[in-house]
């Protein structure tokens, strides 16, 4: 029997490393499921929503490094994915979307459920490929696998349901791949890079996520530098642990040295990353060098006296034996000694949490950190979620702490640590999820992962309300409006699906509470912590609207009969100020 070109799209997917597929079946997609069904090599997920899958294949394929495949059938199921598209593309996730499309009869005829996936697909993916003739299958599906592998981002195969079942072309060679090449600056250029740095008194690092392959590289040139190392909340896990020049984050989640470290040294070397928040750093003052794979980084947030385009470890590695070893030691200890002091600060409401109630959310993130092993895999929801895990959660050689820090949607963190477990099995996956994001997108699925008996804990900071946004709005100098909601007791509505539900109340449970929930290998655990809503996390460096925003806000809430809660922000807040 002839193979259909959905078979073929099979074939190649597999040969490309893909090993799992999420999402839902119907109409158009019917055809490419059936062949997926028969191929029986692409385990499919089965998800309740599409933006689940995605969200689950972004860390899946973030992490493995494989490609990861997600489908959603024409029209709304095709407009589900498009959220997690965006992270994926963002996040740098090589992901190809199968999206179902109208029969080709149909195409341009306002169908049913028809979208021109040319026009939908454009914001978020690096490719789009619309199969109208077996005879270009081939083409389409490799340009989509060699493009999402090597440009690491989404890719979409628009795949009509009548040609996803007509006979492919007798001969489909398979795809190759080829790896990702290395690249780095030329050698003058590197040269004038080693000068600039032998000329200044002192260095500044400051990395993303591009330094993920190189954090031998990027901790050897600190220490033959006495550089102070910041980062961005994607550099975090690659340059904190283990790191005695780090001194933290910049940025509103900032905390430590790494705000005065960036902005007070002499030369500062933006390494492999695209942190967006320009405000937090330097402008002319500070001579400027920023080495980025991808061009498209470069001098984008701040302008930069020298512009490198390489990988970062085959572009450090080449550089370390061209720098003199630099011997004083003031600029980096002094930036050290802030980032201890500040730690201290950061500690308050951990070692007072026991005794506060409402559970402080500081206490119940340096307890799962304390808790978890150490390569355990955390997940951020986009809201308050991310303070606590950039400042709480300890990183480790083998740790991985994720989010759509980059896209900021809401609602990752259950699928992310999903996608995650079904990569990992058996590895702990912990979501930490805000209930506005858990009750978005991840109590759906849920059911998913109860059926899979999949080991997510995902941890609820329950404050009912979208408090990240309540903070944003008191910044900003507004009163706080349309953040306040009700929960359900979610342990409850987690035990009603069959999965483990814990209720956390009283911060004396807290530890216990954390312990016995990372201890279940049942199938997925729903902690619902009750956490105190008027917590705030104050950045090493606070802008000058910002304090302006906030006094405004809190002169408002109190002329408008809101004391109470002037009072309770301040109240719960007094240590950080
Ligand atoms: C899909 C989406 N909608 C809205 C926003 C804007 N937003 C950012 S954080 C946030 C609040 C999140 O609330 P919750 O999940 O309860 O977390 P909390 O901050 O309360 O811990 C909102 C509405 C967003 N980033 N993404
Ligand atoms: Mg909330």
């Amino acid at each position: 029997m002839a193979k259909s070109v959905a078979d073929v799209l099979w074939e190649m997917l597999e040969n490309a490393g893909v090993k799992r597929c999420y999402g839902i079946v119907g109409d158009a997609l019917n055809p490419v499921i059936d062949a997926l069904r028969r191929n029986g090599k692409i385990e499919f997920v089965h998800v309740r929503h599409e933006e689940y899958g995605v969200f689950a294949a972004v860390a899946d394929a973030y992490f493995t490094g494989h490609p990861v495949v997600v489908c959603g059938t024409a029209g709304p199921g095709v407009t589900h994915l498009f959220n997690g598209l965006m992270d994926a593309r963002k996040e740098g996730a090589p992901i190809i979307a199968i999206a179902g499309d109208v029969e080709t009869k149909l195409i341009d005829t306002a169908a049913l459920e028809e979208l021109n996936p040319y026009k939908f697909f454009d914001t978020a993916c690096l490719y789009v490929g619309r199969v109208v003739n077996p005879e270009q299958a081939r083409a389409v599906i490799n340009t989509a696998i060699v493009t999402a592998v090597i440009d690491r981002g989404p890719t979409v195969i628009s795949m009509p349901g009548d040609i996803a079942s007509s006979d492919a072309p007798s001969r489909v060679p398979a795809s190759t791949i080829a790896r990702a090449p290395v690249v780095r600056p030329d050698d003058a250029d590197l040269q004038t890079l080693a000068r600039m740095i032998d000329n200044a008194k002192s260095v500044a690092i400051f990395g993303g996520d591009g330094c993920r392959d190189a954090r031998d590289e990027v901790l050897a040139l600190a220490t033959r530098l006495k550089a102070p190392v910041g980062y961005s909340f994607r550099g975090k896990q690659w340059l904190e642990h283990d790191n005695p020049n780090a001194v933290g984050m910049t940025g509103l989640l900032g905390y430590g040295g790494a705000y005065n470290a960036i902005n007070g040294a002499d030369l500062l070397l933006l390494l492999g990353t695209d942190f967006p928040f320009s405000e937090f750093l330097p402008g002319n003052d500070v001579k400027k060098v920023q080495i980025d794979r991808n061009p498209k980084h470069i001098g984008r947030r701040t302008a930069v006296d020298l512009a490198l385009v390489g990988d970062m470890k085959a572009t450090l590695a080449s550089l370390l034996p061209n720098v003199k070893e630099k011997s004083d030691t003031r600029f980096l200890e002094k930036h050290l000694a802030q980032t201890r002091e500040f730690a201290e600060l950061l500690n308050h409401y951990v070692d007072k949490g026991p005794g506060i109630k409402p559970i402080r959310p500081e206490f119940l993130a340096a307890t799962l950190s304390e808790l978890a092993s150490d390569d355990a895999m955390f997940f951020a929801d986009t809201g308050t979620a991310c303070m606590w895990m950039a400042r709480h959660i300890k990183g480790g050689a083998n740790r991985r702490l994720f989010g759509s820090f980059s896209w900021a949607s809401m609602a990752n963190a259950a699928p992310n640590a999903f996608g995650a477990q079904l990569a990992y099995p058996g590895r702990q996956t912990i979501a930490l999820c805000g209930d506005g994001g858990f009750s978005m997108l991840a109590l759906g699925d849920l059911a998913t992962q109860v059926q899979r008996k999949a080991c997510v804990l995902q941890i609820i900071l329950n404050n009912e309300s979208l408090d990240f946004v309540n903070i944003e709005q008191q910044e900003a100098g507004f009163i706080p409006f349309g953040t306040d909601f009700k929960n359900p007791n979610f342990a409850r509505v987690a035990e009603a699906m069959g999965a483990k539900g814990i209720r956390l109340e009283e911060p004396g449970d807290v530890k216990d509470a954390i312990a016995e929930a990372l201890a279940y290998k049942e199938g997925p655990v729903v902690v619902d912590a009750v956490v105190d809503p008027f917590a705030l996390s104050l950045p090493a460096h606070v802008p000058l609207h910002t304090v302006k925003g906030y006094t405004l806000s809190l002169a408002k809430q109190a002329l408008t009969g809101k004391m109470d809660s002037v009072i309770k922000t301040i109240e719960r807040n007094v240590r950080l100020v």
